[in-house]
C-alpha cells in the first residue's frame, strides 16, 4: 500500500508545539549553515555532511518520540540528534573534538550518540542503522515498554541488505520500528533514480508486508501526519511501517564536494519549497503564531549556535591518556 498525503489538519498540534518544532527546524538549519561556513576555516577534523533542507523529516518524526523510544542516524546525524533531544552545545563540541562533547571528543560529527536520549548515534556505515533499530524495537517489544525504534537512512542505505533483512526481520517479528527513508536524491553522486531499482522505495513496503507511505519531505505537517500514525500503530501492537521522505540536500554530500553532478536544484527548493518558509507560511495563514514570535525564537538560536561555537573552540581537546577511555563498558 502506498499512499501520498498532502498537508491536512493537525488539531493536536498546539501553539507550545509548533513553537518547539519551528525552534527544533531552526535549530538544526542553523547549526548546519554555522558548520558550513566553520568548516571552511580548516579548524573543524575529519568529514561533515550537513543535514540542512532535510530538517521537517527528523523534527516531523522526532516531535512524536519521548524517553521510551530510540533512534539510529547516518552520517548525515546532526538533525536527527538535535530532534532528539541531544545537548546542542556537546554536539558542536563533539564535532570540533573537545574533551567536553557529547563523546568526549572521540567520535566527531559521524559518531555523536547519547544513548541516555535514546539517540544510538550517527553511523558511519551506510545501511548500519536499521538492523540497529531492529534490536531496540525487540528490546521494547519484549519489556513492554510502549516505545518504538526509528531508523532514518538515505536512498542509498535503502539499497544495502542490512536495511532489507532489518525490514524483513521486522515484519516477521512485528517489531515496534518505523524505517524512515530520507530520499534526498542522490547517494554520494549517484542519483537514486539510477540507482534504485523502484519508482519509489516505499513501493518496497509491500515486498515486506508493511505499509508504504511517500511524504513531501519539505512539508513538516506532511511528515508529522505520517510519522505520527506510523508510530501509534507501531505502539499499538501493530507492526512495522516504511516511510520514504522525499527532498533535497542543500549543501554537497559532505563539505568540500563541488558538486558537478547536479545543477539548479537547489537554488529552487530554498526559494520555493523550504521546509522553513512554507511552516512560517502556514500558521501565518492559520493565524496560529505571530511571525514576531518565530522571529524571537530565531534570535534566541542563532544566539544559541553562537555559544556553541565559542565554548567548542576554548574548550580542551582530549588527552593522550583520554585514549584508553571509554574504549570498553563497565559493567
Ligand atoms: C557500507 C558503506 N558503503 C559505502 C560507504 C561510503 N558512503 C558514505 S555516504 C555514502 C552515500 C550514502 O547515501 P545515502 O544513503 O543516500 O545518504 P545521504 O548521504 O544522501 O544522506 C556512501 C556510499 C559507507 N560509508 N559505508
Ligand atoms: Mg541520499
Amino acid at each position: 500500500m502506498t499512499d501520498t498525503l498532502s498537508t491536512a489538519a493537525t488539531p493536536e498540534l498546539d501553539e507550545n508545539a509548533l513553537l518547539a518544532a519551528y525552534r527544533t527546524m531552526r535549530t538544526i538549519r542553523a547549526f548546519e549553515e554555522r558548520l558550513h561556513e566553520e568548516f571552511a576555516t580548516g579548524e573543524i577534523p575529519g568529514f561533515v555532511h550537513l543535514y540542512a533542507g532535510e530538517e521537517a523529516s527528523a523534527t516531523g518524526v522526532c516531535s512524536h518520540l519521548d524517553e521510551r523510544d530510540s533512534i539510529a542516524s547516518t552520517h548525515r546525524g546532526h538533525g536527527h540528534c538535535i530532534a532528539k533531544g541531544v545537548d546542542v552545545l556537546a554536539m558542536m563540541a563533539e564535532i570540533y573534538g573537545r574533551s567536553t562533547g557529547s563523546c568526549h571528543g572521540k567520535g566527531g560529527s559521524m559518531h555523536i550518540a547519547d544513548l541516555a536520549k535514546g539517540m544510538l548515534g550517527a553511523n558511519g556505515i551506510v545501511g548500519g542503522g536499521p538492523p540497529l533499530i531492529c534490536g531496540a524495537a525487540l528490546a521494547a517489544k519484549q519489556q513492554r515498554s510502549g516505545g518504538v525504534g526509528v531508523a532514518f537512512f538515505g536512498d542509498g542505505a535503502s539499497n544495502q541488505g542490512t536495511t532489507l533483512e532489518a525490514l524483513n526481520l521486522a515484519s516477521v517479528w512485528e517489531l515496534p520500528a518505523i524505517f524512515v527513508a530520507e530520499n534526498n536524491g542522490y547517494a554520494e553522486a549517484t542519483a537514486s533514480t539510477w540507482s534504485v531499482a523502484a519508482d519509489n522505495i516505499a513501493d518496497r513496503a509491500a515486498g515486506f508486508g508493511m505499509p508504504g507511505v511517500i511524504v513531501d519531505g519539505f512539508d513538516f505537517f506532511a511528515v508529522y501526519e505520517a510519522a505520527g500514525e506510523a508510530i501509534s500503530r507501531a505502539r499499538e501492537g501493530g507492526g512495522p511501517t516504511l516511510l520514504e521522505i522525499k527532498f533535497t540536500r542543500y549543501f554537497g554530500h559532505f563539505e568540500g564536494d563541488q558538486q558537478s553532478y547536479r545543477a539548479s536544484e537547489v537554488a529552487e527548493a530554498r526559494a520555493k519549497l523550504d521546509c522553513l518558509k512554507r511552516f512560517r507560511a502556514r500558521v501565518a495563514e492559520t493565524g496560529q503564531l505571530e511571525p514576531a514570535r518565530l522571529n524571537a525564537v530565531d534570535a534566541e538560536v542563532s544566539a544559541l549556535i553562537d555559544t556553541a561555537v565559542r565554548e567548542a573552540k576554548a574548550a580542551p581537546k582530549p588527552t593522550a591518556a583520554d585514549l584508553e577511555t571509554d574504549v570498553y563498558v563497565s559493567y
